[in-house]
């Protein structure tokens, strides 16, 4: 496979849903109780380590608020992988998550950019207001929507814990209701669902606060990013 030696990561969501935090959650081991908000966009580099050599993985971390839509518009392009965050206690940032992938698609986003969906703030369980089953159901349909937009040219072998869940799961009458992950009766053809699952999107209940899937989550993101860059290499 090509070698892989850079990535580009963005962040989305509503102002407010912890996008920051995570990044700096993972990059520093810290959290930060007080609300700094971003400005525009920043930027941030961390060298991490990949099966096959470092990578260096380009974080532009976008402020959420409505007023840096133009701003946000120029950082889509490009990019192999997106956290999309939502906040778990503030429903108004998960309905939004739709809104999100449209300005991605809208502002030249590739086909294939990865998404970490994040539902973030699990530790203040009890403001939540999102269920977690209502949230992989949400997460399951950027999936769909991610895949129906990509031409599917150079498909991709499915990972191996999506293929051992598969084969885990029995019959294959059952297989495209049950998703790797855990969602619930996915109403998913089998072709799209194991094509979504090939391409790597996923839903993660995270916290910035106590560091709760953070690290899984950067790193099956990396790992999807290094794919698609691997594969847009090789491409030419
Ligand atoms: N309890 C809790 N609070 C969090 C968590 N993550 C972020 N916060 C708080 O939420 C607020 C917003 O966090 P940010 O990371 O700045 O949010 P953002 O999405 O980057 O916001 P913008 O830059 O305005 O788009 C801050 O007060 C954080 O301390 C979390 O996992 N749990
Ligand atoms: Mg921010």
């Amino acid at each position: 496979m090509v070698q892989v030696s850079r990535i580009k990561i963005i962040s989305m969501g509503d102002e407010r849903v912890g996008k920051s935090c995570l990044i700096k959650r993972f990059c520093e081991e810290k959290f930060v109780d007080k609300y700094v908000p971003t400005i525009g966009i920043d930027f941030g580099v961390k060298p991490c380590p990949m099966v096959g050599g470092q990578v260096r993985v380009n974080f532009w971390d976008m402020a959420g608020g409505s007023e840096y839509y133009a701003v946000r518009s120029e950082f889509y392009v490009d990019a192999q992988g997106a956290l999309l965050v939502f906040d778990v206690c503030n429903k108004a940032s998960f309905e939004r998550l739709a809104a999100w992938m449209e300005e991605a698609r809208s502002h030249g986003a590739p086909p294939g950019m990865c998404y970490a969906v994040c539902g973030n703030k699990t530790d203040a369980a009890r403001r939540r207001a999102v269920p977690e089953v209502e949230a992989r159901r949400c997460a399951l349909a950027c999936r769909t929507a991610r895949v129906e937009l990509q031409r599917p040219s150079f498909p991709r072998p499915l990972a191996s814990h999506s293929l051992t869940a598969l084969r885990a799961r029995g019959p294959r009458s059952n297989r495209a209701r049950v998703t790797p992950d855990g969602y619930p009766d996915a109403p998913l053809p089998p072709a799209a669902s194991r094509f979504a699952f090939g391409v790597g999107a996923m839903y993660y209940e995270t916290s910035a606060k106590d560091g709760s899937n953070v690290g899984v989550m950067f790193e099956d993101l990396f790992k999807q990013a290094c794919l698609l860059r691997a594969a847009a290499l090789a491409l030419g």
